[in-house]
């Protein structure tokens, strides 16, 4: 059995997990730190050492690439904010970055401790999950939200997360094998049955997509409801994202054209992780 437990903003971090210790954490900020950090290493960035304050950064060394926004603004003297269109190849290839963000890499640090940390966003979640389904230990969603409230992105992200771990159908453990195999995750069938048969937390999930043998996951409340957002919502991911406090934001900064890298799929296949603090693409041995 294996438990797959959402947390849904940093100040939600203590009162979810405690700790992380033996725990497999996924940092996710889909806009847009950790898309960023996707893009700079698909670029050829050779590492990125996330740190949580402005001050951490600007004393790195020469170096390195200073990169980080507060408020969603580039820091002033930085060589580059956090939108991902500025992380080109011929700007990062090859070169270490220091990185601070408002959300993410606050996050990120929380996290230490963990058994692994992965970095994932849109453009490397099929990446994340197959390495997710290796791995036996407990697996944290961790949103980072924005300034301590949940968001809307990166819960419906951790709700896909959820989805295809598990593979594209689950059945209720100790139903006698009611199976629900489907097409499409809005037919999911799912939920608790009824009061008098007690709640029912522990589902089993089949993974048919990438064809790893059925294990038994737990779902905490968080991860049922982001679950359910993304079987609302799936296919629709930027229509409803319109309603997101930060694409608002977007738009009053003008950066609306990074919203659509971000919500861009699959496109590298790099599992990244934090190993001794610093981001680096992890070699699957
Ligand atoms: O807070 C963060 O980590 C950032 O991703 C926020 S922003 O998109 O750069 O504003």
């Amino acid at each position: 059995m294996k438990n797959i437990t959402t947390v849904l903003s940093p100040a939600l971090f203590e009162a979810t997990v405690g700790g992380v210790e033996n725990k497999n954490v996924v940092v996710i900020d889909i806009l847009r730190a950790t898309t960023t950090m996707c893009v700079a290493m698909e670029n050829g960035a050779n590492s990125i050492w996330p740190v949580d304050s402005v001050q951490k950064a600007a004393q790195a060394g020469s170096s390195f690439l200073t990169a980080g926004e507060r408020n969603g603004e580039k820091v002033e003297g930085f060589d580059l904010g956090n939108s991902p269109q500025e992380f080109s190849e011929e700007v990062v290839k090859g070169r270490d970055i220091v990185m601070t963000t408002t959300n993410g890499t606050k996050a990120i640090s929380l996290s230490e401790g963990a058994k692994n940390i992965y970095i994932a966003s849109y453009r490397n979640i099929s990446a994340v999950v197959q390495e997710l389904q290796k791995q036996p230990e407990d697996i944290v969603l961790f949103c980072s939200g924005w300034k301590d409230q949940v968001n809307l992105e990166d819960t419906l992200f951790a709700g896909e997360v959820i989805y295809l771990v598990g593979g594209s159908g689950y059945q209720v453990a100790g139903s006698g094998g009611r199976e629900s195999e489907v097409d499409s995750p809005k037919s999911v069938v799912g939920g608790r049955e009824s009061e008098d048969s007690g709640p029912i937390t522990n589902y089993q999930l089949p993974c048919t997509k990438y064809q790893v043998p059925i294990t038994s996951y737990q779902l905490n409340d968080s991860s049922w409801l982001a679950l359910k957002l993304y079987e609302e919502v799936s296919g629709e991911e930027g229509t409803f994202l319109e309603n997101a406090s930060h694409v608002q934001r977007f738009k009053s900064l003008h950066i609306e054209s990074d919203l659509e890298v971000c919500l861009k799929r699959d496109t590298s296949e790099l599992v990244l992780r934090v190993e001794q603090g610093i981001i680096r693409r992890f070699v699957v041995t």
